[in-house]
């Protein structure tokens, strides 16, 4: 849990709310304040001082279960599984533990060429109705985007240099502007509770995820540091302030990592990221896997926890699980590592790739009657852990 100053006395409370304010702006003169007075990172909220009530909610909702609780999640959950395609309420995750997952992973890759599904052939009208579906069960969802190469056209794996020319000045700006408008189009069309009292679906956006690495264009090797950051915030700017979107929160989402210089290396600063995560399949294949994963996860966490912002891994996974003990020995044992480790927000597992229509052998939650489906039910049911079964209300103001 986080500790919190409480302040009962409301004219007092407001004196040190204006004060707070009329600092946070001192400090961040150059960069400007939101039109509620403060940057609203530094004022203690999201980076989007505009954010809908629901968002605002969501992210002290997450930090508050970061401590306590970690959600688990799954990509791609709803849409399809190992045996299965589109069949509506299905879900690998729930076929084996008897409950949703609480966050559910999703990708806009090809939204920009407007297609209808994205490159992993997921319909994009379905994905909304199972987006607005997990919200209104209670559910968090995150999206991520395997985005095209602005320069060539190909793929994310396609790593021609190509950040510097979507930066403005550059010669794909437009282009750019105008795949950020798929996206803003897309997040702005999230309304739940359409018949009642209708609401805009809080996302936990996750752009440019595992720059560490060097195997996409927005990479390591692709990009510099300055570049990136300079990409990240004017996505954000652009989103939040010309295009007025405010159901996000900004997950700063690295891969592996050794230090926290490294962690940090494209970090584009406090006022534009809401969650500290990294994407990690590599620890636990090692002998020492345990101790690797729990070391980065203390890590993160307590970068995180220093600048009120929420932990997370936002990528893991062991494809086919090998390991039937998987979840109880290996990932579970990691979160349970050191008390740090285990006070991230949630878990995010990779997805259950269709054996007939897409791959076989990618997959990475059990299906039933694999044979990690008993460690699967233990770790569900230990206490640490949270499925949609189990969720507080994460979109109440706290
Ligand atoms: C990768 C693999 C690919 C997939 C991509 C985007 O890790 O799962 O098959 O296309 O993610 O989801």
């Amino acid at each position: 849990m986080h500790p919190l100053i409480t302040i009962h006395d409301d004219t007092l409370r407001m004196k040190v709310h204006t004060i707070a304010i009329a600092l946070a702006c001192f400090a961040v003169l150059t960069s400007g304040c939101t039109s509620q007075g403060a940057p609203a990172a530094a004022a203690g909220g999201p980076v989007d001082g505009n954010a809908t009530a629901e968002t605002r909610a969501l992210f002290h909702n997450l930090r508050e279960v970061a401590g306590t609780h970690i959600l688990f999640g799954h990509q791609d959950d709803l849409a399809y599984g190992v045996d299965w395609w589109a069949e509506d309420g299905r879900s690998d995750v729930r076929d084996v533990a008897g409950s949703y997952p609480a966050v559910f992973g999703w990708d806009v890759g090809n939204l920009e060429r407007g297609d209808d599904a994205n490159l992993d052939n997921v319909n994009f009208d379905n994905m909304r109705r199972w987006i607005v579906e997990a919200y209104e069960r209670g559910a968090v969802n995150t999206i991520g985007w395997h985005m095209n190469n602005p320069v060539t056209g190909q793929n994310s794996w396609d790593t021609t240099r190509a950040v510097f020319t979507i930066l403005p000045g550059g010669e794909h700006h437009e282009t750019y502007r105008r795949w950020l408008d798929t996206f803003a189009d897309l997040a702005s069309s999230l309304v739940a509770h359409a018949d009642d009292d209708s609401t805009l679906v809080p996302i936990i956006f996750r752009p440019y995820h595992e720059m560490t690495g060097s195997w996409f264009w927005w990479g390591r090797d692709h990009t510099t540091p300055d570049e990136y950051r300079q990409l990240w915030r004017f996505t954000v700017d652009y989103l939040r302030d010309e295009r007025g979107v405010h159901n996000l929160l900004y997950a700063y989402s690295t891969d592996t990592f050794r230090s926290e210089e490294q962690y940090l290396e494209h970090y584009p600063g406090d006022d534009y990221v809401d969650l500290l995560g990294f994407d990690d399949y590599g620890a636990l294949r090692q002998d020492d896997g345990v101790e690797v994963l729990g070391g980065r996860l203390k890590m993160v966490v307590e970068l995180a926890e220093a600048r009120g912002k929420i932990p997370a891994l936002t990528e893991t996974g062991s494809e086919t699980i090998p390991d039937p003990n998987y979840w109880t020995d290996r990932l579970l044992a990691a979160f349970k590592h050191n008390d740090a480790a285990s006070r991230i927000a949630y878990v995010l597992i990779w997805r259950n790739a269709n054996v007939e229509r897409d791959r076989p052998d990618h997959f990475y939650a059990p299906h039933p009657g694999h044979p990690s489906a008993v460690s699967f039910v233990e770790f569900r049911n230990d206490p640490l852990m949270m499925f949609e079964d189990d969720l507080p209300d994460m979109y109440a103001a706290p």
